[in-house]
């Protein structure tokens, strides 16, 4: 399993007075912490702060990577932002995101096929955000073919069927989860990944539906997950999913984690 820590998120309080204050300490303990506690890519997100968030996108990637050896996944709906951001970044960054948007589309393909990266892409376009299954396989069908014939490699792409919020539509969690099933079994060699707490929008305990959330999806196959990772439980559900599916050999990694301590009940 991908893991994407999110805490880097100017939405957050905590980001964005550091932000303000130019914080580099603040900034760089919170990457470490994610670092530390099992993150893949550290994802960098400044979308509150319009018209200085390339700035800033820029600043958090180059401070972050002076403490963390690893890549980021540069959190921005402006292309020009993620454009600026891959050319300070060390390494293969995660691009967060493309879509079948026309204008974000348009200004990100030729940036995505010219760099060594992972892409996320977004099951969004003009129509506005799918609703069923079939309507977010077709747009990830889609966005799929076309990266791959500007030469991505289908191994690098990270679909994001996108969460809706079960308390609006109760068919919201269904539909989504058929869709990760649908998109890993029909394309071949095929990421998936989602932020999940949009799931648990309006109802109370959040992350309860969020943990169990995260093992129904990792059961249709899910593969990454931009999430806190220093939520414990939520690390531990991660573990016993992938165990419980197969995806762990000999459960080498669950065993590993109980001896770190990290399985927490
Ligand atoms: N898909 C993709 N990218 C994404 C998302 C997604 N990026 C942003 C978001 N969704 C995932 N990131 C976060 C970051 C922080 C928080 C939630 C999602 C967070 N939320 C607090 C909460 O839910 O209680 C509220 C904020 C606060 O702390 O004040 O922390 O789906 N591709």
């Amino acid at each position: 399993m991908i893991i994407v820590g999110e805490l880097i998120n100017s939405s957050r309080k905590a980001i964005s007075e550091a932000i303000k204050s130019q914080d580099v300490q603040a900034i760089q303990q919170v990457a470490k912490d994610q670092r530390d506690a099992g993150a893949n890519y550290i994802d960098i997100n400044a979308g509150t702060f319009v018209g200085q968030e390339s700035e800033y996108v820029n600043w958090m990637v180059q401070k972050v990577q002076e403490v963390v050896d690893g890549p980021c996944c540069i959190d921005s709906p402006d292309p020009r932002a993620i454009e600026n951001a891959l050319a300070v970044h060390k390494g293969t960054a995660m691009i967060n995101s493309i879509s079948l948007e026309k204008e974000r589309f348009d200004a990100l393909m030729p940036i995505v096929a010219s760099h060594e990266c992972q892409v996320i892409a977004l099951c969004m376009s003009d129509e506005g955000m799918p609703e069923t299954a079939e309507d977010r396989f077709a747009i990830a069908q889609d966005l799929v073919n076309r990266l791959v014939q500007k030469g991505v490699k289908v191994e690098n792409i990270y679909v994001d069927p996108l969460v809706q919020p079960v308390s609006t539509n109760d068919s919201f969690g269904r539909e989504f989860l058929k869709a990760i099933g649908m998109i890993m079994t029909q394309i071949p060699g095929v990421h998936t990944i989602c932020g999940l707490s949009n799931i648990s929008y309006g109802l109370p305990k959040r992350v309860l539906l969020n943990r169990t959330f995260m093992s129904m999806a990792i059961a249709q196959g899910l593969d990454g997950a931009i999430v806190n990772p220093l939520d414990r439980k939520m690390m531990a559900v991660i573990a016993a999913s992938e165990a419980l599916m197969g995806r762990d050999e000999f459960c080498m990694n669950y065993l590993n984690v109980y001896r770190a301590k990290g399985l927490e009940d």
